[in-house]
């Protein structure tokens, strides 16, 4: 086998010519201390890589995917509506047939306009916000991950919920000056954050994936609710990763709360590249070109991604009961590995919200960025290299959650097995 044919060789060839070998760092699997499998293809659960091997991903392309890898449902559509031209830079029905999709399935998305990625979505968000309050300052969360714009970019300054500091060179102090950061479950430390009285708005990802899965404690979602309601300002909620996930009408059906803004992602293009925002529309129909807040993009709403996730989102429809077999997979995952960590006597927990699940080497309860930046990082890599010589590919983070898709059915079991006997070994 000719040395570039093997991950190591590809590897090599890919830091030559992209920051780290990849297109988003993640990706480089530094976080675990491996070179980063290149996959050929995948199908279902599986995902085949080129040195030869057949593995069960649960990375499932970091939450779009909720059925499985190359779905014939979804491909069908999509190479169809490729064939009939990837991009007109004009209007197209399909686009119309999206958005009346996800409006029906969220209540609170009145209306919508369609982005190329989860970044630019949140950073729409933010713009309408600050547009429609004439204020400039931003409430966000520890550990929570809303994309890279400038705005995100920020670390707890010197005590919470203080003004932001930079989180990455290029962006500068100014850029993030008018960022808050409080933190997850901790009601005081948003209203502190409120304190100033210039905040456009509060954007939270409902349930926390991006620092594992945090789970909103009761009563915070609506204490966040309440205090944007107090302030005047807009409840954001990045959906993203939860949208279509932890419930069809994502978090904020599961947890009864409305926001004003909603940002989705993943599996809103079923695996194609695209999301939106959306909202109430006195707020959206301040966007371009009905009123004056500029957001645009080349390929938004291309007809490519506009297919996969029609065809998706229909699928999700006509099999509601597609939720509570991913809720019952979930949960014997979950009880599977949290007999494990017992049984490993390391501690730790296990911590899920429907068919997303983060395993915390380490703490016992993960209630914030504070408590999960206890994590045991080296017993993690530990865990997922056992995983992985195992035939299991999980997410290369210990701050990552895992996704179950509808074809991991088959093999949960096994897999749990596989993962409880890698928590042991670690
Ligand atoms: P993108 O710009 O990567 O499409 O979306 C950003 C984003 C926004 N909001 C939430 C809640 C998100 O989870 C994300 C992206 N999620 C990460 C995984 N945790 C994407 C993986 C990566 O960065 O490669």
């Amino acid at each position: 086998m000719n040395e570039s044919a093997t991950s190591a060789g590809w590897y090599q060839r890919a830091t030559a010519v992209m920051p780290g070998g990849v297109n988003s760092p993640v990706r480089a699997f530094k976080s675990v201390g491996r070179t980063p499998p290149f996959v050929v293809s995948a199908a279902g659960a599986h995902m085949e890589t080129v040195d030869g091997e057949t593995l069960v991903d649960f990375i499932s392309s970091w939450g779009a995917l909720i059925l499985g890898h190359a779905r014939p449902e979804i491909i069908d559509e999509l190479v169809a509506a490729a064939r009939r031209g990837t991009s007109f830079g004009v209007p197209t029905s399909g686009e119309v047939e999206l958005a009346e999709l996800v409006v029906s399935l969220i209540p609170s998305v009145e209306v919508l306009r369609m982005v190329n990625s989860g970044t630019e979505a949140t950073a729409s968000a933010i713009r309408i916000a600050r547009a429609a309050t004439g204020r400039p300052g931003i409430i966000k969360f520890e550990g929570c991950y809303h994309g890279h714009a400038d705005p995100f970019l920020v670390k707890a300054g010197s005590g919470l919920a203080t003004f932001g500091e930079p989180d990455s060179p290029g962006v500068p102090a100014a850029t993030v000056a008018d960022t808050r950061v409080a933190r997850f479950n901790d009601l005081e430390t948003v209203e502190k954050a409120f304190g100033a009285g210039d905040v456009a708005g509060l954007i939270v990802e409902p349930v926390a994936g991006n620092m594992g899965v945090v789970p909103p404690e009761p009563g915070f979602l609506e204490g966040l609710r309440d205090l944007c309601d107090r302030h005047e300002a807009l409840l954001i909620f990045d959906e993203v990763m939860t949208g279509f996930r932890v419930a069809l009408g994502g978090a904020q059906e599961r947890y009864g709360i409305t926001p004003d803004l909603t940002t989705l992602g993943k599996i809103v293009a079923g695996g194609a590249p695209a999301a939106a925002y959306g909202g109430r529309e006195d707020l959206m129909r301040m966007v371009a070109p009905d009123g004056p807040v500029y957001q645009a993009g080349t390929l938004a709403g291309n007809p490519i991604a506009v297919a996969a996730g029609i065809a998706c989102l229909r699928y999700l429809v006509e099999h509601p009961e597609l939720y509570d077999t991913l809720e019952d997979m979930g949960g014997r995952l979950e009880a599977r590995l949290t007999a494990a960590l017992e049984a490993a006597g390391g501690g730790g927990c296990v911590q899920r919200v429907g068919s997303m699940l983060t395993v915390f080497l380490g703490p016992d309860v993960v209630r914030s960025w504070e408590d999960a930046a206890k994590l045991d990082r080296e017993r993690f890599s530990r865990y997922y290299a056992a995983a992985f010589d195992a035939g299991i590919v999980l997410p290369p983070s210990p701050f990552e959650a895992m996704f179950l898709m509808e074809d991991h059915g088959p093999v949960i079991d096994e897999a749990a097995e596989t993962l409880a006997a890698a928590i042991g070994a670690a």
